[in-house]
């Protein structure tokens, strides 16, 4: 007989239904050390996404932004490495959905752990779905220069369509967002905003940070 192959609920990392809290702005780094000169300015969610480490210097990094993200009572989500998340108790994991053939699902859910999950089609919109995830993450909206990406852009009026089709999750924009994208993206009434460059690369990380989070603020 066919059993429901959908068994995961994931826990929600925000209280759905309720506006008074969303994941905010969400910047994407690879490094630890990004989450002490962040964390103090008041962003709420993180992703740590390191590609170039592994072994010990990875499992250090993962550990170490674990506990600053706690110091500052933040949702830390690990991009990949969903087994030391879950060893280290991260708030979260986040992957892709090629992660899917090898991630132990039950695992993270089991563990307590949240879950976000990438999507950049319609189809992987359906399948990100069956899985249950704590949010769903749409990208890339703009063009990125951070990942290769096989996609066309979404812009926002893909966005607005797949949020306004599964209305509960909380939806995170990423892909190509920058200062000037920022107000834009904030309208569509998104839970949370991604980025890696706009915030890595600038001159004045710090200032850029308090910029985007004010203008999500006042909203
Ligand atoms: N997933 C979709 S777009 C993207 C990822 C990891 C890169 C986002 O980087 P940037 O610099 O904010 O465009
Ligand atoms: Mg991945």
């Amino acid at each position: 007989s066919m059993t429901d192959p959908v068994d995961y609920h994931f826990p929600q990392c925000v209280e759905h239904g309720s506006d008074q809290e969303t994941l905010g702005l969400y910047p994407v780094v690879e490094r630890a050390s990004w989450l002490e000169q962040l964390l103090p300015l008041g962003v709420t969610t993180i992703q740590l996404r390191v590609k170039d480490l592994s072994g010990e210097a990875l499992e250090a990094e993962i550990e170490q932004a674990i506990q600053i993200a706690q110091k500052y009572k933040a949702r830390l989500f690990i991009n990949d490495y969903w087994q030391l998340a879950i060893k280290h108790g991260a708030y979260g994991v986040h992957l892709g959905q090629e992660d899917l053939e090898t991630a132990e699902l039950s695992a993270i859910s089991n563990a307590g752990l949240r879950l976000g999950l990438s999507t950049h089609c319609y189809y992987e919109v359906a399948r990100a779905h069956a899985i249950k995830p704590s949010y769903l993450a749409c990208g890339p909206v703009y063009h990125t220069d951070s990942k290769d990406m096989p996609w066309i852009p979404h812009g926002i009026e893909n966005l607005m369509k797949w949020k306004e089709l599964l209305p509960d999750y909380p939806w995170v924009a990423i892909g190509g967002i920058n200062l000037e994208r920022f107000p834009k993206v904030v309208q569509t009434g998104v839970s949370g905003i991604a980025m890696i460059s706009a915030i890595t690369q600038a001159d004045e990380p710090e200032a850029v940070t308090k910029t985007m989070m004010e203008m999500f603020r006042h909203e």
